[in-house]
């Protein structure tokens, strides 16, 4: 009935039957999450808000909710991984010469969780749900082309988040790393549920992005509003389109592998084992055949971000645009021929490792175009130093610092030297904390305003900001001394007192980061409570060049009343410069057809995050169950014929017009006082 479980599944069991540091802070953290979860039911239930997430969020097909969903997760995931990450770190600084406080088999879950988290359930949501938001009113559309599937995708990269979250509390993580190679993964040296969890987790979550690499490339295709050809768009909007069609054809190699270890594991195949006829270089080709698109993946939408942002805050056109879009897809194209550099000292011919060594170096080409173009799109521009611009500043400086230490893990011969040591950590998070991380808090600070209708604390942003860049430096820049060392990537305890200071650092450099981010949260905290103060309702903070800056803030559900033409770049920002009036009403409106909310998503994502937690317990009536769910919901939606609702134009003249209003009643504000609470979204026209 119950399959694999036991009692010693549960950390509290565990913890009272051998109370040691380790077992208690796994059941701490297991309790946590038990906390957690009952004070938001409880507090839901207690405000009676079930009915209005239900109907308004959950159940939603628009894109502007789901995109902040994402978000809503990414940061809701981001806490744990970061937490996960600062014990380790504590670990290791107590652990010179001594055991530490965490045994090394929890010490493993940590740095598998963390890392697992960090890229599939932080990364890849946050910026899934920032393309989701802005893209639909860069290019002018009502919404992506599939919005069902995009609820979908949302619901399914959820449910595999709470398997994660459910991970903590019954059974335990794999210890395999975030990329869970076999033959360690195999049920002959990991025979618990870990790697279960871990195959099941990350495979909902890839067919979530999978599906939504579709979603987006379809919308850029086929939705843009008439006028916006390709070399018309914005550069995030390019930067989406690369990272989709980089999603639609990375991650399939990473379903392929966690499904043919899953026959491994469940059904005695063998792909990956070390005998009869298994190879696990299969599964590191395989893995890292997305492993490095996805690197790219994650780092576009930062640089299209990056693009929006200098250019709008510098008032100046993006310098070099096509180079721009060129550098994008050099960029896309070259991350599929570098995935060897993973395995450099796995005893290929030193040919190949040169060809490869040689094909990683190229990137280096595009990256350098584009910041080249960031900075001569700075030049003798109108600068201002907002909290965005200020991470796209700190992006460029720090990225390039990890670029040049990629160059020296391309070449093989060094790479034999510092693989697999503290010094790959600290590269892959010197790219990936300013190429993703800061490229999304910039997109959170410059379009938040837009999204909610007022603008946040910048006084609490810029103090997050600083505790990000400080953090980072404190936390990695240490590691590349202990990786030069020769310091192992997750070791558990260190000998050499000689590490001490450099771990103390390092770990103080953790704590920065979560001051970070609770700066972050108390500035979420601090805006909503002043809010009134802070509204731009009129839509146009900071004086933007795209068509998402032509809508009221938030934008209503249909984004635009008249589909937008389109003659140029930038193209708001022109008709502000060169039309008498910007906001001129349409002559008319008509209805406007809109997808009515569903419960397939939910369902969906629900069900299939209960089957795979009926494949991980190996109990099967459950994962049968829901397999035929999943199948019936499917069936049933296909026979569903109302699916979309109209807003009648005489609601969209109604809601046109009261925005047109508030427009009429804003005050105009120049730049130099934008941050202050003079700013009700409508920008002064010079120039
Ligand atoms: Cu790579």
């Amino acid at each position: 009935m119950l399959g694999r479980f036991n009692w010693d599944a549960l950390p509290f069991v565990r913890a009272w039957e051998h109370p040691t540091a380790s077992e208690i802070i796994g059941a701490g953290a297991a309790l946590m999450v038990i906390v957690g979860a009952v004070v938001v039911v409880a507090l839901i239930t207690w405000f009676g808000k079930w009915r209005y997430l239900w109907s308004e969020w959950f159940t939603s097909l628009d894109h502007k909710k789901i995109g902040i969903m994402y978000i809503v997760l990414a940061f809701v995931m981001l806490s744990r991984a970061l937490i996960e990450a600062v014990l380790m770190r504590m670990q290791q600084a107590a652990a010179i010469q001594d055991s530490g406080f965490i045994a090394p088999d929890h010490f493993a879950q940590l740095f598998s969780t963390h890392g697992s988290i960090m890229i599939f359930f932080m990364a890849m949501p946050f910026l899934t749900g920032v393309i989701n938001y802005v893209l639909p009113l860069q290019i002018g559309a009502r919404d992506v082309s599939f919005p069902l599937l995009n609820s979908i995708s949302l619901w399914l990269t959820g449910g595999a988040a709470g398997l994660m979250m459910v991970s903590l509390v019954i059974g335990r993580f794999s210890t395999g790393g975030w990329s869970g190679y076999p033959p360690y993964t195999e049920l002959a040296f990991s025979p618990d549920v870990g790697p279960d969890y871990w195959i099941w987790a990350v495979t909902l979550g890839s067919l979530g992005s999978t599906l939504t690499g579709l979603n987006f490339a379809v919308t850029i295709y086929k939705m843009r509003c008439p006028g916006m050809d390709l070399m018309r768009m914005p550069l995030f909007a390019w930067t989406a389109l690369c990272t989709s069609i980089l999603m639609i054809f990375a991650m399939p190699p990473l379903t392929v592998a966690t499904a043919l270890l899953a026959l491994d594991r469940y059904l005695g195949f063998h792909f990956f084992t070390n005998d009869f006829g298994g190879n696990m270089m299969n599964y590191a080709n395989l893995f890292w055949l997305f492993g490095h698109p996805e690197v790219y993946i994650l780092i576009l939408p930062a640089f299209g971000v990056y693009s929006e942002v200098v250019s709008n805050f510098s008032s100046k056109e993006l310098y070099g645009y096509t180079s721009l879009v060129l550098a994008t897809m050099a960029i896309a194209v070259l991350s599929f021929t570098v995935w060897l550099h993973h395995f450099f000292t796995m005893g290929q011919s030193a040919n190949i490792n040169a060809a490869f060594g040689i094909a990683t170096m190229t990137i280096g080409v595009p990256t350098g175009v584009k910041i080249y173009d960031w900075i001569w799109t700075m030049f003798r521009g109108h600068v201002r130093f907002t909290v965005p611009m200020l991470y796209s500043l700190a992006f460029m400086m720090t990225f390039v610092l990890g670029g040049l230490t990629g160059i020296i893990l391309a070449f093989p011969p060094l790479d034999y030297l510092v693989h697999n040591t503290l010094f790959l950590v600290a590269h892959f998070h010197n790219m990936l904390i300013p190429g993703l991380l800061y490229g999304m808090l910039a997109a959170y600070h410059y379009w938040f305003p837009k999204a909610f209708g007022f603008r946040l604390n910048e006084r609490w942003g810029r103090m997050s900001f600083g505790c990000w860049v400080i953090g980072f430096y404190l936390a990695f820049t240490p590691l590349y001394v202990l990786g030069a060392a020769g310091v192992a990537r997750r070791t558990q305890g260190m000998f050499d007192p000689e590490f001490r200071p450099w771990l103390y650092v390092a770990g103080l450099g953790a704590l920065v980061l979560l001051a970070a981010l609770m700066s972050l949260f108390v500035q979420l905290w601090v805006s909503i409570r002043d809010r009134d103060a802070n509204r731009v309702v009129a839509g146009d903070p900071w004086d933007g060049r795209g068509l998402e800056w032509s809508t009221s803030a938030p934008p209503p559900e249909y984004n635009f009343a008249t589909i937008p033409h389109v003659e140029a770049r930038d193209p708001f920002y022109r008709r502000k410069r060169s039309l008498a009036d910007p906001y001129a009403p349409a002559p008319s409106y008509e209805d406007i057809e809109l997808p009515r909310n569903t419960m397939v998503g939910p369902v969906l994502g629900v069900v299939g995050a209960a089957t795979a937690f009926g494949l991980v317990w190996h109990i099967w009536w459950l994962a049968i169950a829901g397999v035929l769910t999943i199948v019936a919901t499917v069936i049933a939606r296909s026979f569903a014929r109302d699916v979309s609702k109209i807003i009648p134009a005489e609601e969209v003249a109604r809601t046109e017009t009261r925005w047109l209003q508030a427009v009429a009643a804003a005050t105009p504000i120049p730049r130099e006082i934008e941050m202050t609470s003079a700013n009700q979204g409508l920008a002064e026209v010079t120039g």
